[in-house]
């Protein structure tokens, strides 16, 4: 296995072991809460489920369109890494659909909200912001919504990670990484599913969440 820059050998990264392990259609069919959770969430098309496909190395394991709306339930993955970091990746329905009917965008929106409040082992939030939008409204509530106390489970980090970098003129990455930062309010990871730049920096910032700074 390689790391993202081409480096031949064995890398800390690497996903050893990649399952798909349910999904759920509403709240009441998620499976029991075992290990730690990481969710990725952002607007349809993003690249939720690519970025996925790229943390865990797998090409289609995690199913991916062009068309937005593709994810439509919370779909659950345990990811090992050669670390040792053992955990639950979950991908999330993508929210503002243009194209979708509004009985389907009501449908998604109580499942990914019942997911986020009510996940006691859920500990991050991937927000995906694609790096040619830039942070847009329906990002904004996201994140708020990520930081409000949820009851009885403990808060939630979020980690903001703009998509398709790759899309992007090479000299424009930098600034626009900056605007998108300064509207997030927060430090943001550039990230390609296509070339993988910024996996490393996205499973380090897991792994400091799940196993402390130490
Ligand atoms: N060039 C480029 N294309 C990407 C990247 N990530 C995703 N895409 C493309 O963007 C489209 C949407 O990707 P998905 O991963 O299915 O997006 P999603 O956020 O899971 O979408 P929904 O499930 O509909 O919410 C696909 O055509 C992907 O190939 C990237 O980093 N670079
Ligand atoms: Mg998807």
């Amino acid at each position: 296995m390689s790391d993202e820059k081409g480096q031949p050998g064995p890398a800390p990264w690497d996903v050893l072991t990649a399952e798909f392990l349910a999904a759920a259609a509403d709240p009441c069919s998620l499976p029991a809460p075992a290990m730690a959770e990481i969710a990725f969430a952002g607007r349809s098309n993003v690249g939720k489920s690519s970025m996925l496909n790229a943390m865990m190395q797998r090409r289609g394991l995690v199913r991916t369109s062009s068309t937005p709306g593709q994810t439509r339930s919370v779909n659950l993955f345990r990811a090992v890494t050669r670390n040792g970091l053992d955990l639950h990746l979950v991908d999330l329905p993508g929210y503002g659909f243009a194209k979708r009917s509004k009985a389907e965008k009501r449908q998604w929106g109580p499942l990914i909200e019942a997911y986020i409040v009510g996940r006691p082992t859920l500990r991050a939030v991937v927000v995906l912001v694609d790096a040619r939008r830039g942070v847009e409204e329906d990002d904004l509530q996201l994140l708020e919504f990520c930081a409000a106390p949820r009851k009885g489970n403990a808060p939630l980090t979020t980690i903001v990670v703009a998509t398709k970098l790759d899309l992007l003129p090479k000299a424009k990455r930098k600034p626009t990484l900056a605007t998108i930062a300064r509207a997030a309010g927060t430090r943001v990871v550039g990230f390609s599913a296509e070339t993988s730049e910024g996996r490393a920096e996205v499973w380090t910032a897991i792994d400091r969440l799940v196993r402390g700074p130490g």
